[in-house]
C-alpha cells in the first residue's frame, strides 16, 4: 500500500480558505485533514469538511453526462456518453449563437471559491461566444459596494490579529457557524480579557457567546451606526488628529450625525436607548484607554433594502476612533480586495467583440421569464449552470421553477449531485471535486494564497469545469491558443507576480508549499492610505454623490418592514430571515446524510409571545407564507428570535424538505440599494399551524 500525503484547499465560499492535507491510500483519499502549519487553519476544519470523504465517495456522486427524459422539474434521466452531451450541446448553443449569442446565459457562482475552476476556461468561452453577461451579486455585491465607497477597496483588520483586540463588535455575523477560524481569535481575546458584542436581530450560536447582544431589528444597522456616531461625537470620545489627518467630510458627518440622538436610532432599532448610548460608549472609550477596537462585519448587514448604506455607515466608525491606529483594530468585512488577482488573464474579456448585456442573478427568475424587447434584448434560450444551485438558493423560487421549467429553455448543469437545480436540466454534466482537480484560490477572511493539488483521479467519467470548456470550445471551433490552456497554466496566472502584495507568488512553488501570506502590513490604515478618490477615509464621498446616492452616510428602511410598510405587515405581520444552518454551506453538503441529520428538519424558530399568538406550540409544523409563497418547517418556540421576527436556518434542498420548499419560497427579487445585491433578510411573513 503507498499512502501519500496532499496538500489541497477548501474549495467552499467561507472565509476561511482553510489549507487542507489529504491523506491519499492506494489511489483513494482517506482522511481530510486541517494543514497544522498553516497559521490560520491551525490544523483545524469545520465539521463539514473533516467529513469531506464522505462528500467525495458519495453514493449519488453524478458519474457520467445524463440527458432529460422525464418532465423539467421531474428528475429522471438516462446516462449518455461524454460525445453526445458535447455534439449536443455544442450543436444546440452553436445554433443560438447564429441568432442572438446574448440569448446564452452562464449561471454560476461560488461552488467552488477557486479561481482557476471558477470564472477562468469558462468565462473565457462565454467571453468567445459572446453570451450575455452574469451580475454576480448573489452574495457581497452590497456590503462591497457600500465599503468602497468608505474604505476604498475591501481590505480591513487582518484575521491574524484579532486576538489582540480589547473590544470585538461581532456585526452581522455568526461565526461559530461561518468563520470558524475568526471565531477561535475571538475566543483568544476574550481569554486576554476582551468584551465581545454580538450585533444580531437573533440570538444565534455566536450572541450566545458573546458578552453582551444587542438583538436588533433586521435592516436598522445604519441607524444604530449613526446613533453611535452622534453618541462618540456629543461626548467627545474621538480621534481629533486621526479624523484631521485621514479623513474626508467630518464637518458635514457631523451634522448628520446630529439628526441621530440615541432615542431617535433606539427607536427605529427597537432597542433601548441605553444599549446605544453604552455601546457608543464603550466603543468610544475602549480607544480612549488604548485599546484596540475591531470590528467583525459580516453579510448579515447587507441582505436588506439599506445594506450597501449599512455596510458604508459602519465603515466610518473606526476612523471616528482612530481604531485603524493598531494593527487589531479596524474592521474587516473582508480581505478579498487585498489579493492582485489577475482576472484579465483568467477571463479573457479581450475576447468580446461587443458588449454584451448584463444579467443579474439575484433576479433569475424574473429574467428568464421575461420576453424579448429592445430594452431587454433577446429571450434567454440556454442557461448554462455551474458551481450553483438556483433552484435552492435563488429568491423568490416559485418564479424561479417556473422558469427552469419553459420547455423551450435549453438547460445544461455541471454538478457533482443531483440538486434541486440539475432536476431541470437537459443535459447535466459531472464534475469534478476539489480533491481531483488543480486549483488556485484567495481567501476573503485571510491573506493567504492557496494552492490545491489534485488529490485522486476523478470519479466516474466526471470532468473538471475548466475541461468541459476547453472541450465545448474545441467542438465549437474556438481556435484562439487560450482555449488550449491547462489547468495549472491558469493557475500560473491567478495573482499578478508584479504586484507588491504578491511579489512572491510562483505557482510551482505554491503548489508545494500549500500557502503563501501576501506582503501587507499588519496596520494597513494606521496611518491613512486609505485606496479612495482623497486617499483618506471618506464620510463625504463625492463618488457617491455622483453615483446618485447621498453622499453622507444614512438609514434606508427595509422595503418589508412593520415601520416602512404598515398595510404589508398588516397581513404579514412578522420580519423573517434565513442565515445559513451551521452544518450546511449554503445548499452544498444538504444531501451528506451525517450533517442533515445534525440539523434535522427544517425549523423555525419564532418567539414564545408570536407562537402563543397563533397557538403555536414546540414542535408544531407551521406554514410560513406570504404572496409570494410558502413553506413549511417545524416550529421551534424559543426567545432566540426577538418578538415580531422568525428565523429558518437555510439553506435546505427542496426536494430533501418535507415539502418540496424551503425558505425562499418567501423571500423576495428586490434589490439592495447598491450593488444590485438581493434581500433575503427582507421579508414578511405569516405563520400558521400547518394542516396535517
Ligand atoms: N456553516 C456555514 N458557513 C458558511 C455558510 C453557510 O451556509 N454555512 N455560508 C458562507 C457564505 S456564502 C457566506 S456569505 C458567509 C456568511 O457569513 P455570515 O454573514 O457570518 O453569515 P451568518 O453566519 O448567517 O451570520 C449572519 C448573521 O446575521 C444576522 N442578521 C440577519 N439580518 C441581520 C441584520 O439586518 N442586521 C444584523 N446586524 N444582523 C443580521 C443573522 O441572524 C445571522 O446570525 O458564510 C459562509 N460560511
Ligand atoms: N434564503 C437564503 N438564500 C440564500 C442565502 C441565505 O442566507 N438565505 N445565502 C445566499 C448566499 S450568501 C450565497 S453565496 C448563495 C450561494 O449559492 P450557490 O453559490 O449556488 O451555492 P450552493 O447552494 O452551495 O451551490 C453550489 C453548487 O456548486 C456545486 N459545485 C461545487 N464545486 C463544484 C465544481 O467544482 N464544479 C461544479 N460544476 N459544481 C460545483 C455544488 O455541488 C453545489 O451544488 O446563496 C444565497 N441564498
Ligand atoms: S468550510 Fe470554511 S471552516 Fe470549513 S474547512 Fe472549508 S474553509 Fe475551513
Ligand atoms: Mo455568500
Amino acid at each position: 500500500m503507498t499512502t501519500t500525503q496532499v496538500r489541497a484547499t477548501c474549495p467552499h465560499d467561507c472565509p476561511d480558505t482553510c489549507a487542507l492535507l489529504v491523506t491519499v491510500s492506494d489511489g483513494v483519499a482517506t482522511e481530510v485533514k486541517g494543514d497544522p502549519d498553516h497559521p490560520t487553519t491551525a490544523g483545524v476544519l469545520c465539521t463539514k469538511v473533516s467529513r469531506y470523504t464522505e462528500r467525495t465517495y458519495h453514493a449519488e456522486r453524478l458519474l457520467y453526462p445524463l440527458r432529460r427524459v422525464g418532465k423539467k422539474g421531474e428528475g429522471k434521466f438516462v446516462r449518455i456518453s461524454w460525445d453526445e452531451a458535447l455534439a449536443t450541446i455544442a450543436a444546440r448553443l452553436g445554433d443560438i449563437a447564429a441568432r442572438a449569442p446574448q440569448a446564452i446565459l452562464p449561471y454560476s457562482y461560488c461552488g467552488t471559491m477557486g479561481l482557476v475552476q471558477g470564472e477562468s476556461m469558462s468565462a473565457r468561452f462565454f467571453h468567445q461566444l459572446g453570451a450575455s453577461l452574469l451580475d454576480r451579486t448573489i452574495c457581497a455585491s452590497a456590503g462591497g459596494t457600500g465599503y468602497r465607497y468608505t474604505v476604498g477597496a475591501t481590505i480591513g483588520t487582518d484575521l491574524e490579529q484579532f486576538q489582540n483586540a480589547k473590544l470585538i463588535l461581532i456585526w452581522g455575523g455568526n461565526p461559530i457557524a461561518s468563520n470558524l477560524h475568526f471565531w477561535t481569535r475571538a475566543q483568544e481575546a476574550k481569554r486576554r480579557g476582551a468584551k465581545l458584542i454580538a450585533i444580531d436581530p437573533y440570538r444565534s450560536l455566536t450572541a450566545e457567546k458573546c458578552h453582551q447582544h444587542i438583538a436588533l431589528l433586521p435592516g436598522t444597522d445604519a441607524a444604530l451606526a449613526l446613533g453611535m456616531m452622534h453618541v462618540l461625537i456629543a461626548e467627545d470620545l474621538l480621534d481629533d488628529d486621526y479624523i484631521a489627518r485621514y479623513t474626508l467630510g467630518f464637518e458635514a458627518l457631523r451634522q448628520r450625525a446630529a439628526e441621530w440622538p440615541p432615542e431617535r436610532a433606539a427607536e427605529v432599532c427597537g432597542l433601548t436607548v441605553a444599549e446605544v448610548v453604552e455601546l457608543a460608549r464603550l466603543y468610544g472609550q475602549t480607544a480612549k484607554d488604548g485599546g484596540a477596537v475591531a470590528i467583525r462585519a459580516n453579510y448579515g448587514v447587507q441582505r436588506v433594502h439599506g445594506g450597501g448604506m449599512s455596510v458604508r455607515t459602519i465603515a466610518c466608525l473606526p476612523a471616528l476612533i482612530g481604531a485603524w491606529r493598531h494593527a487589531a483594530g479596524g474592521i474587516q468585512l473582508s480581505s478579498s480586495g487585498s489579493f492582485p488577482v489577475n482576472r484579465e488573464a483568467l477571463q479573457r474579456p479581450d475576447l468580446l467583440k461587443e458588449t454584451p448585456r448584463t444579467i443579474n442573478m439575484s433576479t433569475i427568475g424574473d429574467d428568464l421569464l421575461r420576453e424579448a424587447s429592445a430594452e431587454f434584448g433577446p429571450k434567454v434560450a440556454a442557461v448554462i449552470v455551474y458551481n450553483a444551485n438556483p433552484l435552492a438558493i435563488a429568491p423568490d423560487s416559485a418564479k424561479v421553477a417556473q422558469a427552469f421549467a419553459r420547455e423551450d429553455l435549453f438547460t445544461v448543469v455541471l454538478e457533482h449531485f443531483q440538486t434541486d437545480t440539475v432536476d431541470y436540466a437537459d443535459i447535466v454534466l459531472p464534475a469534478t471535486t476539489q480533491l481531483e482537480h488543480v486549483d488556485a484560490h484567495l481567501a476573503y477572511g485571510h491573506l493567504y494564497m492557496m494552492a490545491n493539488n489534485a488529490a485522486v483521479a476523478p470519479m466516474g467519467e466526471a470532468k473538471a469545469n475548466t475541461e468541459v470548456f476547453r472541450l465545448l470550445a474545441e467542438r465549437m471551433g474556438f481556435d484562439d491558443p487560450c482555449f488550449k490552456e491547462s489547468d495549472d497554466a491558469l493557475a500560473a496566472r491567478a495573482f499578478d507576480a508584479g504586484h507588491a502584495r504578491a511579489v512572491h507568488f510562483d505557482w510551482e512553488a505554491l503548489k508545494q508549499k500549500g500557502w503563501q501570506k501576501l506582503a501587507m502590513p499588519d496596520a494597513p490604515f494606521a496611518a491613512g492610505g486609505f485606496p479612495t478618490p482623497s486617499g483618506k477615509c471618506e464620510f463625504y464621498s463625492a463618488t457617491m454623490k455622483a453615483d446618485g446616492y447621498d453622499p453622507l452616510p444614512t438609514y434606508i428602511a427595509p422595503h418589508e418592514s412593520r415601520a416602512s410598510n404598515p398595510e404589508l405587515a398588516a397581513k404579514y405581520p412578522l420580519a423573517m430571515i434565513s442565515p445559513p444552518a451551521r452544518n450546511f454551506l449554503n445548499s452544498t453538503f444538504v444531501n451528506v446524510k451525517s450533517l442533515r441529520a445534525a440539523e434535522g428538519e427544517p425549523h423555525l424558530d419564532i418567539h414564545p409571545d408570536d407562537g402563543a399568538a397563533r397557538g403555536i406550540v414546540h414542535g408544531d409544523m407551521v406554514r410560513i407564507f406570504n404572496a409570494r409563497g410558502s413553506f413549511v418547517a417545524k416550529a421551534r418556540v424559543t426567545d432566540k428570535a426577538r418578538v415580531g421576527l422568525v428565523v429558518g436556518l437555510s439553506v435546505w434542498w427542496k426536494k430533501l424538505a418535507g415539502d418540496g420548499k424551503n425558505a425562499n419560497e418567501v423571500t423576495s427579487q428586490r434589490l439592495t440599494d447598491m450593488g444590485r445585491g438581493p434581500t433575503f433578510y427582507d421579508t414578511l411573513v405569516q405563520v400558521e399551524k400547518a394542516a396535517v
